[in-house]
């Protein structure tokens, strides 16, 4: 079954497309990198349907993308098919100073904007992989530096390639391949790539398997001039057409960390590198970025720079662990608000870290070194334990919170000294295994999360977005929610969600005269928090994207991306959600019945399901509700089938508190596979609960 599959793929047949209109689903590019100062063409592929291609969002500066028209074909089309396309031709031109990394990108179609694909911006020239050089002997022949695309394409796939080195030259060998396939809507099963770099006979000289994450890195000191290959494959030899990788060889400097991994915004910094670029530059001084957060950043060696490096830039005053800090006596001190740059340098180290607190202060310790999605790989799976200044007692212990790294929150019981001790969960150490170690006042701050990541909208037609706000536990007020960025013609609701809700709802809606157009948009949400005086500011933030991804049996998975998007398309499934009422007024106990009736497009006969929540097999993703009110799923028609008429009913609860003006809506949602489900919205629903 898993042959038939593959070969389909592999000769381009345009998949039966389903009746339900899609929007059309990116699985892979070919090839996946682009070398920065150069124009391209690749070719994105994927599920679904790519009909119509019309632009393309990519993120990040210095790189123009746009649709290569296809050809026109050959035979004249059949004018009452519907035309289809499973990939699309992609031109992108990247300037000189183009950041290099991972990129995001969605395809603007007629059926709507894509999920999400990545490619990658490379220093070096991009080679593409030759056919059959699936042996040592059929090595293929590459230069140094480069970057070779290629794919594992099926099962027992091992692709060779062959360079020549002169003795003593150091190369780098790293493999973007598992990272790539994260964020891939539909992409089920995922590579575990790894590299061997073997001499001319194939004797291995160096492997590597995991590194960032599943996908390969290492470095190799060349013994002798003559000529090597690299081999990569999946490590347990399985395959997959949409499995392609970039393996990018290197003779030039190359950094996997740095210590200290934490530095200060804008202020000269001087970092040790580990990895090949400790060989020109044992210490590396440099500028970093103004803003702080998690950056990748290339250092400067020489002449040249490294590769992008992963680093935190925090203004908070730092200190540097003293070793031995492997006991209670001998803990380095730090002061709150500050931070802390350690590392675990060898097996079983422990790092204490002292600090004095008052009575009632309420303290956030958080460790920043591996978290998965983000450019952080330390080597190091950090865990933490709060104790008394003795050491006798074990206040409270955490291990991951984001990612690997833990966090903890205290509340100071009594002024004096406390005791954090962090230590590798695996008693692992050495190179590669810094952190950074973060204590600060549990400040009133918040977070917002935007679920769908994309939207698209026929002409009069809505969808909704599902906007959830994180709050730390000292922040309690109200979160303004605008949208930056809309193509024009899209238009949203008013959204404030109160300071007792953590999920409000966007209505998006086209006007009937919108162009189809796509834009990369920017969910905000503002609130008034007390800043360093202490009196009320302004404090934005911006929305984390929340990708859908399809699970393995049909679950849905979700997965922070970086870009949030919407588009116009032409007239889909559902033309309009009518609502029989958009407003709504309870009081505490009562219940209201509001009919719902679905138009359809006049070629459209399929099942409609309603909904007011985001939910998928019983999970629930969103729930818009203000408190107290509650969707009665029980006594509402939410099956409609292929009728178009039915109803939903809300109920307040006796004791539902007081709210004014809440938005929701009832999604008609139309099912295109196991998990997906596009969501057809109804005009905004005002609810008021009033004694
Ligand atoms: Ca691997
Ligand atoms: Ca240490
Ligand atoms: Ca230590
Ligand atoms: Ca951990």
């Amino acid at each position: 079954m898993r042959a038939l599959a593959v070969s389909v793929l592999l000769l381009g047949f345009v998949h039966l497309l389903p009746a339900q209109t899609s929007f059309p689903m990116v699985t892979h590019t070919v090839p996946v990198a682009v070398q920065r100062g150069t124009t391209a063409e690749v070719v994105v592929e994927g599920k679904m349907n790519f009909a119509g291609a019309y632009k393309v969002l990519i993120s990040g500066d210095g790189v123009q993308a746009e649709v290569v028209p296809p050809p026109a074909p050959k035979t004249k089309p059949d004018p009452k098919a519907k035309p289809t396309a499973s990939s699309v031709k992609v031109k992108l031109t990247v300037s000189p100073t183009a950041p290099l990394g991972v990129r995001e990108f969605r395809i603007g179609t007629a059926q709507g904007v894509s999920s999400l694909g990545q490619l990658i911006i490379t220093a070096d020239p991009v080679v593409v992989e030759a056919q059959g050089i699936n042996t040592l002997a059929k090595a293929q022949t590459i230069p140094v530096p480069s970057v070779v695309c290629g794919r594992i394409e099926a099962a027992e796939n091992q692709d060779f390639y062959k360079f020549t080195a002169k003795a003593g030259e150091v190369l780098t060998f790293e493999v973007y391949c598992a990272r790539i396939q994260d964020k891939i809507h539909d992409l089920q099963k995922h590579a575990d790539p790894l590299v061997r770099v073997c001499d001319h006979t194939g004797r291995e000289l160096a492997a590597s398997d995991d590194s960032y994450f599943a996908d390969p890195l290492l470095s190799y000191k060349i013994p002798a001039d003559g000529e090597y290959t690299v081999e990569i494959r999946d490590a347990v030899y399985d395959g997959d057409p949409r499995w392609v990788y970039a393996l990018a060889i290197t003779n030039q400097p190359y950094a996997t960390h740095v210590y200290p991994l934490a530095v200060n915004p804008g202020q000269p910094a001087t970092v040790v590198p580990v990895g090949s670029a400790r060989l020109t530059a044992p210490r590396i001084t440099f500028t970093p970025p103004t803003q702080p957060g998690i950056h990748a950043v290339p250092l400067p060696v020489g002449n040249g720079e490294t590769n992008p490096v992963p680093l935190v830039v925090t203004p908070l005053p730092l200190v540097q662990e003293v070793e031995p800090n492997d006991a209670i006596d001998t803990a380095t001190r730090i002061t709150i608000p500050g931070g802390a740059n350690g590392q675990i340098q060898e097996a079983r180290d422990l790092d204490y870290y002292r600090f004095t607190a008052k009575k009632g202060q309420t303290i956030k310790f958080e460790v920043f070194a591996r978290r998965f999605g983000t450019v952080l790989r330390s080597r190091t799976d950090i865990t933490m334990d709060l104790m008394t200044a003795d050491g006798k007692r074990t206040i409270a212990s955490n291990d991951d919170v984001n990612g690997k790294d833990p966090q903890l929150v205290y509340t100071a019981t009594a002024d004096g000294d406390y005791i954090l001790r962090l230590r590798d969960l695996n008693n692992q150490g050495g190179e590669g295994f810094a952190y950074f170690l973060e204590a600060d006042f549990d400040r009133p701050d918040f977070a917002i999360k935007c679920d769908p990541s994309k939207a698209m909208i026929g002409p009069g037609s809505r969808t909704a977005w599902y906007v959830q706000v994180l709050r730390r536990p000292t922040f309690k007020g109200p979160v303004r929610v605008t949208v930056e960025g809309l193509p024009p013609g899209i238009t949203v609701n008013p959204l404030t969600i109160p300071e007792n809700m953590t999920v409000g709802c966007l209505v998006l809606t086209a006007a009937k005269d919108a162009k189809m157009d796509c834009s990369i948009v920017r969910v905000l949400g503002t609130a008034e928090i007390p800043g360093a005086d202490g009196k009320p500011q302004a404090t934005t933030r911006e929305a984390t994207p929340v990708e859908e991804i399809y699970m393995p049996g049909g679950g849905r998975g979700r997965f922070d991306v970086g870009m949030q998007a919407a588009s116009i398309t032409d007239p889909s499934d559902l033309l309009e959600v009518a609502v029989g009422q958009n407003t709504v007024s309870l009081k505490p106990g009562q219940e209201v019945k509001i009919p719902v009736t679905v138009k359809r497009r006049a070629d459209y006969d399929k099942g409609v399901t309603l909904d007011i929540f985001l939910q998928h097999l019983r999970q629930r993703h969103a729930d818009p509700m203000p408190p107290g009110v509650t969707f009665v799923e029980g006594k509402s028609k939410t099956l409609l089938g292929t009728k178009s008429e039915g109803y939903v009913v809300l109920k307040a609860a006796a004791d539902a508190p007081e709210c004014t003006n809440v938005p929701i809506c009832v999604q008609g949602f139309v099912s295109i596979n196991f998990v997906v489900k596009v969501g057809y919205a109804s005009e905004p629903i005002w609810i008021t609960v009033k004694k």
